[in-house]
């Protein structure tokens, strides 16, 4: 992974995280997707972007479960992310 993506990723968890929690859930991430252009995903494209990434299966994105989950889906969503690359 390079230094521009992992920084990518880390704004992304910022912006999608319950600030209260520290974690990513999928209420976190249905009210703040619009942020990063993924206004047009569906709640059950994003319950399966949470699904597919939470290992350890208590329905939430943690950090490290996150960066997991953005290594694998970033070439499906490159395209909405572009207002953040460069
Ligand atoms: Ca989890």
């Amino acid at each position: 992974m390079s230094s521009s993506s992992d920084k990518t990723t880390h704004l992304m968890l910022e912006l999608l995280m319950d600030s209260d929690k520290g974690v990513i859930t999928f209420e976190s991430l249905k009210k703040n997707s619009a942020l990063l252009g993924l206004q047009e995903w569906s709640d059950n494209d994003l319950y399966g972007m949470l699904k597919e990434g939470d290992f350890d299966g208590d329905g939430a994105l943690n950090q490290m479960e996150f960066c997991v989950l953005m290594f694998r889906l970033k070439p499906r969503i490159d395209g909405s992310l572009s207002v953040f690359v460069g």
